[in-house]
């Protein structure tokens, strides 16, 4: 029978099945392994499984609530990034409809270059983001921050104002998430888990096990995790929190591709007069320091492209 992945570790999974009947009151959760051997999809990777995976499972009649988990669905895409500890790509969401990309002006610090790199990221992977400004409630006006929302809402991403903490901004939010599977990253104590809190709470409809545990106060998140809820005309709205990354290093992107990936400089892409070998930093008649200099591409931009660029060349850098 199929399953959906909420989450896991390394080896035990949490999935939910549709047991005898229809609709939530139907759904079950159980706990699978891999039957056998590992997946061959999982070779090489942190975790073989993330939140979202659909997978086939076999229910052990032996074991109440426990499975095996057989095969595992093709997937629509991956939410993943390079975990530099492990020296592996780390699966953080899988067929997941929106990326939603949360920062704060302040408390943790805004890092306009994490952002960067999760819009990268979310663009390789083809899943649309947002961009969420949390905390508007301890009233940051800092000229900076408002300067690169701004400048991220000119390159054509939503930016949204909200508050986990007082409710604001979120009526166009949940308006944005109705019926989807939404993943959300951010640096730690960005208010990932609070957000998602609020948002449970608030819909007021409370379905399976998975939510009651989830108020854990404020925890820092160590695992990926699938919440839900119905919202209007009884889609399922589903989030997945992630624990907080403090450094993203993008996965799955050729360096040479790089350019392509990045919204305002992809239609640069090749037109330099060096062609394809420019490097994009001492080269006469390179269109992209032209840019630059022009103010079409922003300066951040452009420091985040460099350091990207030598980082998926194979070079490091401490962003
Ligand atoms: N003032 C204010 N505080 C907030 C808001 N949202 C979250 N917080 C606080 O910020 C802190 C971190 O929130 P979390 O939700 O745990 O952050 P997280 O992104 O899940 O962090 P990790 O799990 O470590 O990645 C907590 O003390 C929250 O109460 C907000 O809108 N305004
Ligand atoms: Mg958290
Ligand atoms: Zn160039």
């Amino acid at each position: 029978m199929k399953g959906l992945v909420i989450r896991g570790s390394r080896n035990i999974f949490t999935v939910q099945i549709e047991a005898d009947g229809a609709g939530a009151a139907a759904r079950k959760e159980i706990r699978c392994r891999f039957k056998g051997k590992i997946l061959k999809e999982a070779e090489g990777v942190y975790n073989p499984l993330a939140p979202g995976d659909m997978v086939i499972v076999e229910i052990d009649p032996n074991h109440a609530g426990t499975g095996q988990i057989i095969a595992l669905e093709k997937r629509r895409n991956v939410f993943s990034r390079f975990n530099q500890k492990g020296g592996t790509p780390q699966l953080l969401a899988a067929n997941a409809d929106l990326v939603l990309c949360l920062t704060t002006a302040a408390s943790p610090p805004f890092r306009p270059r994490f952002l960067d790199r999760v819009l990268l990221q979310a663009d390789t992977a083809g899943i649309p983001p947002l961009v969420i400004c949390n905390k508007s409630d301890l009233n940051i006006d800092d000229l900076d921050v408002e300067e690169r929302l701004e400048e991220f809402h000119r390159l054509g991403y939503r930016v949204l104002r909200i508050s986990a903490k007082t409710g604001a901004g979120l009526d166009e939010l949940r308006e944005l998430i109705a019926g989807k599977c939404s993943v959300l990253i951010g640096q730690s104590g960005v208010g990932k888990s609070s957000l998602i809190n609020i948002l449970l709470r608030d819909s007021r409809v409370r379905e399976g096990a998975i939510n009651e545990k989830y108020d854990r106060g404020n925890h820092t998140t160590t695992m990926s995790l699938m919440l839900e809820f119905s919202g209007n005309g009884n889609r399922m709205t589903r989030l997945i929190d992630t624990p907080g990354i403090r450094r993203f290093v993008p996965y799955g992107i050729a360096a040479e591709e790089l350019v392509l990936h990045m919204r305002e400089f992809a239609p640069l892409a090749g037109t330099c007069t060096y062609g394809l070998s420019c490097s994009h930093r001492v080269e006469p008649g390179c269109r992209i320091m032209e840019a630059v200099a022009a103010g079409v591409i922003h300066e951040d931009r452009y420091n985040s492209f460099l350091r990207i660029h030598d980082e998926l060349a194979g070079k490091n850098h401490a962003d």
